[in-house]
């Protein structure tokens, strides 16, 4: 430890020349030279990242870091200045009259410091307040012109760089990353015809149907307006009072409900367009469209109480998560997939494909899978990208229109105006992480922070002044699908709108076991906070409509009699297409990469056999996952040779849960230490409760009998090894493949 501070500063050396006389002349400041980077780069995640991204990046591939380029600001080896750029003396103390007198009104460097410091914040997004970003590309796999003549689809392999901002919903802005919700999924492109905004969630579908209620839907799962309780949650009276009170929401109650709802990693979680788009071509011609994101690493979540465990020792865990994996060079990759259908097609459907509450099932339409998105670039910084990030449904290219969606409608208005209160004006466009990389040339003038410097008089067209420019790019430009009017103006909505179960129970029935108990698990969580038992009964009679089985599970967990089925709006039975949909099931897609980013704890003591940590952490390591070493304490141990190893972390600061699986290594002094140590068992049986891989190399098995828990018969992911078993490191990795054993979890809840 201590030949780690050689070199740096160990006291303030420069502090005794701020007192007394010595004040007269400022110390000059210290500097440390910047770490060394591949030529070009300026973050790690650049440095590490080859010839994709950042200043090193292949032609086209980061046009996107163009624009951020001019704006990146690096004061390494600089004069520290005030924001006019006056060289600023001394940034310790403020201007006196005499060192005991009063501080002087003039001292403007202070006043700009303070001033510009009061204004730091920001108001924060009315919903999608908390939020991660990252920078990335989409690379085409085929020509798509004959489906649309949007830019990125017009070759096999066009890259068109893209900004990703994953958010959960409700939040504030500090709020936990896991808490029950739905996950934002909005992706930039920065097309050369353009921005396209894909504003996504990571569930296909919607609590309502009509744009008209948004603002009740978000007032009901906001904080309840008098107390501002309860933060980043759904459970509690107002949300249920209001679903409970819009049928409509029952599809979305059951996403929501479900492991759908605790991604264990924005990398392994879908995403989804949700609304029916359109594909336009050259020639006009349209085709319906959904959109699909499907994680390589596969989709994966979180048990309920794991979720409620990591929120408070790594509230930040989502973040950390995909932060650290672009950092480390394990870019995090999606496909993109459509599903393609045609306005005639959608006419025969049990279901009307204007409606967000419903699915295409894959079963009806298959997805074409069209390209893949890969992050491969943390952002710079998070306030002035992340932050800063403006999305828009309304952003489309040419090649890609809106349908007669009513909720798609009011998106289109929504997102700038609330833009224009958050970002301060029109002008937001003109941030960095906004701008598109081909320049926007029109006569839009003035406004608050306006950076572009317009040249000349004209700024109106038709103009001769200026030759007629910039002049309209007719059958070039974007031109809206030419769609026939649909019949007189009306408040209302279309006769299959009022179907509000057919889907919810395909949903439900086409689960595994384990994930129906799950959603069975959430309902009696979420309702069991509810204070006001009319709205409980409710939301259960609602229930009935979807699963005789979930609702009488869901009422037996609240202690309630099964009330009557809540009454139909649609009376008329609707016979849907498909009865199962196997790809509804979080278990259809286990993903490509074996162990690759899976973090695997190995608990060490003073005493651990050095072989057992090697073998594990090198073996482990090898397949890509992360390792870490969580001993008693951080820092020095000693192996059971009494050679010296580190600890990476403490059973402290990272407990068992912020982990994937666990492994306790031999060596008997250890053993003993960890067995008496009441945070190790607690990280065990949690480990075992939430279904995760445990392993016990050795003498560690006494560790797992000290936490007495009687395992089921033939676990098949609770693995015992001897001290120099050959097949341990495989047997644990095919053990973590397989994620969880969900089938411990009744006999521990
Ligand atoms: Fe929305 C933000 C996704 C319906 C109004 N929405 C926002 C974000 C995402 C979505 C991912 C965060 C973007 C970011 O990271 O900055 N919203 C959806 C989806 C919807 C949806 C998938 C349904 C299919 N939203 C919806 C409706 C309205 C809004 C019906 C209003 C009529 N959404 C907003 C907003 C937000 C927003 C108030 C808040 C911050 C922002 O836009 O920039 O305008």
């Amino acid at each position: 430890l201590v030949d780690g501070w050689a070199g740096q500063r160990t006291h303030n050396a420069d502090k005794s020349a701020e007192y007394g006389s010595a004040a007269g002349m400022p110390p000059q400041g210290e500097h440390f030279p910047e770490p060394a980077m591949a030529a070009g780069a300026s973050t790690t995640s650049e440095a590490n990242a080859g010839a994709k991204v950042g200043a090193a990046a292949a032609a086209g591939r980061d046009a996107n870091a163009a624009p951020l380029q001019r704006a990146r600001n690096d004061g390494s080896g600089r004069h520290m200045t005030t924001n006019q750029a006056v060289a600023v003396a001394d940034n310790q103390n403020s201007l006196k009259a005499g060192l005991r007198g009063p501080a002087l009104l003039k001292d403007f460097i202070l006043r700009e410091k303070l001033t510009h410091f009061d204004h730091e914040r920001i108001p924060e997004r009315v919903v999608h307040a908390r939020g991660s970003g990252a920078h990335g590309y989409f690379e085409a796999y085929e020509d798509l012109s004959a489906l649309t003549r949007a830019a990125p689809f017009q070759q096999a392999g066009k890259i068109t760089p893209v900004f990703v901002r994953f958010s959960t919903v409700a939040g504030e802005r500090g709020s936990k990353d896991t808490a029950r919700d739905v996950r934002g999924f909005a992706v930039k492109f920065y097309t050369d015809q353009g921005n396209w905004d894909l504003v996504g969630n990571n569930m296909p579908v919607f609590f309502i149907q009509d744009a008209m209620k948004f603002p009740d839907l978000v007032h009901a799962v906001k904080p309840e307006p008098h107390h501002g309780m309860p933060q980043a949650a759904s459970a509690h009276d107002t949300f249920w009072d209001f679903v409970s009170l819009m049928p409509e929401s029952a599809h979305m109650l059951m996403w929501q409900m479900s492991d759908r709802a605790i991604p264990r990693s924005y990398r392994m979680m879908q995403g989804f367009g949700v609304h029916t788009f359109r594909l336009v071509n050259a020639h006009g011609e349209s085709v319906f469209c959904k959109f699909h994101w499907t994680p390589r690493l596969g989709t994966h979540s979180l048990v309920w109480d794991e979720a409620v465990k990591i929120s408070g020792a790594d509230p930040d865990y989502h973040r950390r998560d995909l932060w650290e994996a672009i950092e480390a060079g394990d870019h995090p990759e999606y496909e993109l997939g459509i599903q393609v259908f045609s306005e005639e097609q959608a006419e025969g459907f049990s279901f009307d494909v204007l409606d967000a509450t419903k699915i295409v099932p894959e079963e009806l339409v298959p997805i074409l899978p069209v390209g893949r998105m890969v992050f491969d670039r943390n952002p710079d910084n998070f306030f002035a990208e992340t932050e800063q990030v403006a999305f828009c449904a309304a952003h489309v290219i040419p090649g890609i229109d809106f349908s007669n969606d009513p909720l798609l409608a009011g998106r289109i208005h929504s997102y700038v105006d609330t833009q224009i209160s958050r970002l301060g004006g029109p002008n937001f466009h003109e941030l960095p992480i906004n701008a598109p990389v081909v320049p926007a040339h029109n006569n839009q003038r003035d406004g608050m922070h306006r950076q572009a410097i317009h040249r000349g008089r004209v700024s109106y067209e038709p103009n001769s002044l200026a030759g007629g420019c910039p002049f309209q790019a007719g059958a070039a430009g974007f031109v809206s699908f030419a769609e026939p009017p649909q019949g007189d103006e009306v408040r209302g909505k279309p006769e299959k709108f009022a179907e509000h179960y057919a889907q919810a129970t395909l949903f439900y029935d086409s689960q595994s076991p384990a994930e129906r108990r799950h959603i069975a698990d959430a309902f009696r969580f979420e309702l069991s906070k509810v204070t006001v038992p009319a709205v409980r009964r409710r939301v259960v009679s609602m229930l009935r409509n979807v699963s005789g089985e979930l609702a009488a599970e869901v009422a037996r967990g609240l202690g309630m009699a099964l009330p009557p089925a809540m009454p139909r709006v649609c009376t008329t039975p609707v016979t849907p297409e498909v009865a199962l949909s196997p790809a509804l099931s979080l278990l259809s897609r286990p993903g490509e990469d074996g162990i690759r980013t899976r973090r695997i704890a190995v608990l060490v003591a003073d005493g651990s056999r050095a072989m057992d940590v090697t073998t594990l952490h090198e073996g482990l390591t090898a397949q890509g996952a992360v390792v870490r070493l969580l001993g008693p304490h951080v820092g020095r141990l000693q192996d059971a040779d009494g050679a010296a190893f580190d600890a990476d972390a403490s059973l402290e600061n990272e407990p068992g849960v912020l982990f994937d699986a666990l492994a306790v290594v031999g060596g008997a002094a250890a053993a003993a230490v960890l067995a008496a140590d009441v945070r190790a068992l607690e990280h065990l049986r949690d480990g075992y409760r939430h279904g995760k891989p445990l392993l016990f190399v050795g003498e560690g098995r006494q560790v797992w009998d000290a936490t007495g828990v009687t395992p089921l018969d033939n676990d098949p992911l609770l693995l015992f090894a001897g001290a120099d078993a050959d097949d341990t490191v495989q047997r644990f990795a095919a053990a973590i493949v397989r994620h969880r054993y969900p089938e411990r979890e009744p006999a521990m809840l």
